[in-house]
C-alpha cells in the first residue's frame, strides 16, 4: 500500500547539502584522530615526513597511496602542502549533476552482508524527504529473512511508501514494479534494496546482474545509480570486495558507513583512489540523520585540523 505524502513544504527545508557540516567530519575521525594522537601529541605548524607517513599509515591509508601523496614533499611539512596533496586523491567526481536528475531517479543499494546497505537506504530516503521530495522505496532483499520487515519498519518510521513481495521471490520483479509505480505516481526518488552478498556466490551475482537489467526494462537508463556500500570498519580490505562488485556490475559511487565507531577514516583516501570511484555519502551512526553528503575539503580539513597547529597555513 502507498502511504501519503504530507511532508511536502517547500520551507524551512534542509537539502542534504545544507545540512553538511565540517563538525560531522570531526565526528567521523574521531577515533582516527584519537589513535593518532600519540604520534604528534602537541599540534605544530610543520611535521616531519617520517611522522606524516605514520599518521597516515595509522589511520589505514594504503602505502601505495601514501607514497603517490607524498612524493616528493620536503623533510618538513606544512598543512598546505599535505592539504592539497591529499585533497587530490579524491578526484574522481560523481557523473550526475544532481541539479538536473531524471524523474524518478533510481538508486540501486549494493554490497555484502550487513555493511549498512538498509539502513542507508532509511538514511538516504529521510534526506530526500526533507528537502521536499518524494521517495519510494524497493524491498529487493527478497533472500534474508526479516529483511522485508526491517526496510518495512523504516518506510513506516519516515512515513515513505514501499513496494514489496514475500520472502524467496523474484527481486527483478521488486525493482519493476517499484520503478513502475513511481513513474506512474510521478515520485522523484527511488531506492532498491538488495540481498547482501559475496562477489564469491555465483548465484547472488548473477540475479545482481538480472536486477540491474531489468531495471532498464522498466525504465531505460536506470538505475541512474548503482551504490556501492562499504562497512568502514574493514579499512583497506573492503577495497578488492568493492572492485569485484565493480567488475561485475559497474559502480558509480561509494557510501561508506560506521565512519563512528572505526579509526580506519584513512581507508576513505584509498577507497576512492583506488577504485577511481566518488565517495557520496559517508555514515556516521545507526540513526535516519546519520548520513553526510561527503566533501572532500572538509574531510581532509578535519583531519589536518587534529595534527596541525590552527594558524598554520
Ligand atoms: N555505528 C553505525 N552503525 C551502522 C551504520 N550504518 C549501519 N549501521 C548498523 O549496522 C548494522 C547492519 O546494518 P544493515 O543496514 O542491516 O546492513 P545490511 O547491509 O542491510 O545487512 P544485510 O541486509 O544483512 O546484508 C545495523 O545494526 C545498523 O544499525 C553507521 O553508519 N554507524
Ligand atoms: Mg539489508
Amino acid at each position: 500500500m502507498f502511504g501519503i505524502f504530507k511532508n511536502k513544504k517547500e520551507e524551512n527545508i534542509q537539502t542534504p547539502e545544507a545540512s553538511n557540516d565540517k563538525g560531522f567530519f570531526s565526528k567521523a575521525l574521531e577515533k582516527t584522530l584519537g589513535n593518532i594522537k600519540h604520534i604528534v601529541p602537541t599540534k605544530k605548524e610543520k611535521i616531519a615526513f617520517d611522522e606524516i607517513e605514520e599518521i597516515l599509515i595509522e589511520s589505514d591509508m594504503e602505502y601505495e597511496i601514501i607514497e603517490k601523496a607524498m612524493d616528493g614533499l620536503p623533510e618538513m611539512i606544512s598543512r598546505a602542502q599535505l592539504r592539497h596533496r591529499l585533497v587530490m586523491l579524491f578526484e574522481h567526481a560523481p557523473k550526475i549533476d544532481m541539479s538536473t536528475i531524471p524523474t524518478p531517479f533510481v538508486e540501486l543499494i549494493i554490497g555484502v552482508n550487513g555493511a549498512g546497505k538498509t539502513t542507508t537506504i532509511a538514511k538516504l530516503a529521510n534526506q530526500y524527504k526533507q528537502s521536499g521530495k518524494s521517495v519510494l522505496l524497493g524491498a529487493g532483499d527478497t533472500f534474508r529473512a526479516a529483511a522485508i520487515e526491517q526496510l518495512t519498519k523504516w518506510a513506516q518510521i519516515l512515513d515513505i511508501p514501499i513496494i514489496k513481495t514475500k520472502q524467496g521471490h523474484d527481486p527483478s520483479a521488486v525493482a519493476f514494479d517499484t520503478i513502475s509505480s513511481a513513474i506512474a505516481r510521478k515520485i522523484d526518488h527511488v531506492i532498491i534494496d538488495t540481498a547482501g552478498r559475496l562477489q564469491t556466490q555465483t548465484n547472488l551475482s548473477n540475479e545482481l546482474k538480472k536486477i540491474v537489467k531489468v531495471c532498464s526494462k522498466a525504465k531505460e537508463g536506470t538505475p541512474h545509480r548503482k551504490i556501492m556500500i562499504l562497512d568502514g570498519t574493514q579499512g583497506n580490505t573492503a577495497i578488492a570486495q568493492a572492485k569485484a562488485f565493480h567488475d561485475m556490475v559497474g559502480i558509480d559511487g561509494i557510501i561508506v558507513t560506521k565512519l563512528d565507531g572505526t579509526a580506519k577514516g584513512g581507508a576513505l583516501f584509498s577507497i576512492s583512489n583506488r577504485l577511481e570511484l566518488p565517495i557520496f555519502y559517508i555514515g556516521i551512526g545507526e540513526k535516519q540523520e546519520d548520513l553526510v553528503s561527503f566533501s572532500p575539503d572538509e574531510f581532509v580539513d578535519s583531519l589536518l585540523d587534529g595534527i596541525f597547529a590552527p594558524q598554520s597555513a
